[in-house]
């Protein structure tokens, strides 16, 4: 596979790949992305130019996706509109980028025959009790649990995740899929959890947490969710789902209360704001399928101090993040968040 197409490959999770694409293979990198509000372009700065060639443009355009994927060995869908907060005040977005810009590389990938890997979330499965509320054994989602999105963002992933698995039994595209858990690490956006605590924490402001913050999620660095779907894309198997996790459950309590003690501040310190409708309680991933078939381990193993490298990166990397704070907080302002 000499020429990969990365969609979304200007945002958090994409681009990171595209770094660990250029440095564990010799192929070329095409990224197609529409360089929305969430798009990190100067995370692809300083590439080799010979290797990356980024295009702009929507996966839901079949005039500028059908030449792209005719060009391609293998394509890499990342592109998504991918913030639940932001799918709860708009949903429209999240239809046409995640479902009908699905469609049209998967159309593309049909005519032209290509390998296709579709990069998802562990929110297709809905969510899970608290250990703690848990009858018996505490559960974590595997490739066999039902689909039961709560949002509509993690409805319109799962009706992508459809697609692709109805384009690989009625027209054989040489599809996979993973669903990952959230990602952490540099170059998120500060309306996503950890980098907004961080970046109000940095300008004197109290951390906000939903609801009554025991809400868990299984956190992954972004470098070990790159090298997942490059095992995948190389060795997985046609038409299989891997969930990628790396057991880092944590509630969202505990994850505020590091940062806070990271900057020496009491951890108590804390703005309680209205809950997100319809919130997750629970995620957890078993991963033991992609470990135990494809070889892979999570470089990652230790949260706390993943945690802190990334919180350092938020510290040293203010003229990136500062032109969109006052604007992502005013809107979470006016939901009373
Ligand atoms: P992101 O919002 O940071 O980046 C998305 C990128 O897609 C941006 O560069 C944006 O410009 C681009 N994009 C959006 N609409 C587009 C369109 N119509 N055409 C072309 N490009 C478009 O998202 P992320 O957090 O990096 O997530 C990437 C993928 O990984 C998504 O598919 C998401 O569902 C999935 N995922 C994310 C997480 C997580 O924790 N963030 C976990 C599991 C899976
Ligand atoms: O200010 C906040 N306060 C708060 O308590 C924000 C922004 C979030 N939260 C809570 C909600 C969640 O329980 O923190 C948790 C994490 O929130 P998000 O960062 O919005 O992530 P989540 O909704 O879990 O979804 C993420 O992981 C799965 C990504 O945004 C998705 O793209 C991915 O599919």
């Amino acid at each position: 596979m000499n020429r990969i197409l990365v969609t979304g490959g200007a945002g958090f999770i994409g681009s990171n790949f595209v770094h660990h694409v250029v440095g564990n293979t010799d192929a070329q990198v095409t990224v197609l992305d529409k360089l929305t509000y969430a798009s990190t372009e100067e995370s692809l700065a300083g590439l080799p130019e010979d290797r990356v060639r980024l295009v702009v443009g929507d996966i839901a355009d079949a005039s500028v996706v059908d030449p792209l994927v005719e060009e391609a060995d293998a394509v890499v869908h990342y592109a998504a509109e991918s913030h639940n907060d932001n799918s709860l005040s708009d949903p429209g977005p999240f239809i046409r980028t995640n479902i009908v810009g699905t469609f049209t590389l998967l159309e593309a990938a049909r005519r032209y025959d290509k390998r296709f890997h579709h990069v998802s979330t562990d929110e297709v499965y809905g969510d899970l009790p608290l250990v703690e509320e848990s009858l018996g054994e505490p559960k974590r989602f595997t490739e066999d649990t039902a689909y039961n999105p709560s949002s509509p963002y993690s409805a319109s992933k799962a009706g992508s995740d459809h697609l692709v698995r109805a384009w690989v039994r009625s027209f054989g595209v040489r599809a996979t899929i993973s669903n990952c858990s959230n990602n952490y690490g540099p170059w998120q956006h500060i309306e996503k959890f950890i980098p907004r605590q961080v970046t109000e924490v940095i300008d004197g402001r109290r951390p906000r947490v939903y609801g009554d913050g025991l809400n868990v999620r299984d956190w992954i660095h972004t470098s070990d969710h790159s090298s997942a779907v490059l095992t995948i894309l190389d060795r997985g198997r046609i038409g299989e789902t891997y969930l990628i996790g790396a057991d880092g459950e944590r509630s969202n309590i505990d994850v505020v209360r590091a940062i806070l003690r990271h900057f020496g501040r009491d951890d108590d310190d804390i703005e309680w704001v209205t809950d997100r409708a319809g919130h997750d309680r629970r995620y957890a991933i078993e991963s033991g399928k992609l470990r135990t078939e494809l070889g892979w381990t999570p470089q990652f193993q230790d949260f706390e101090a993943g945690l802190a490298d990334t919180i350092e990166w938020y510290q040293a990397n203010e003229a990136w993040w500062r032109p969109a704070k006052a604007a992502t907080e005013a809107a979470y302002a006016a939901k009373g968040q």
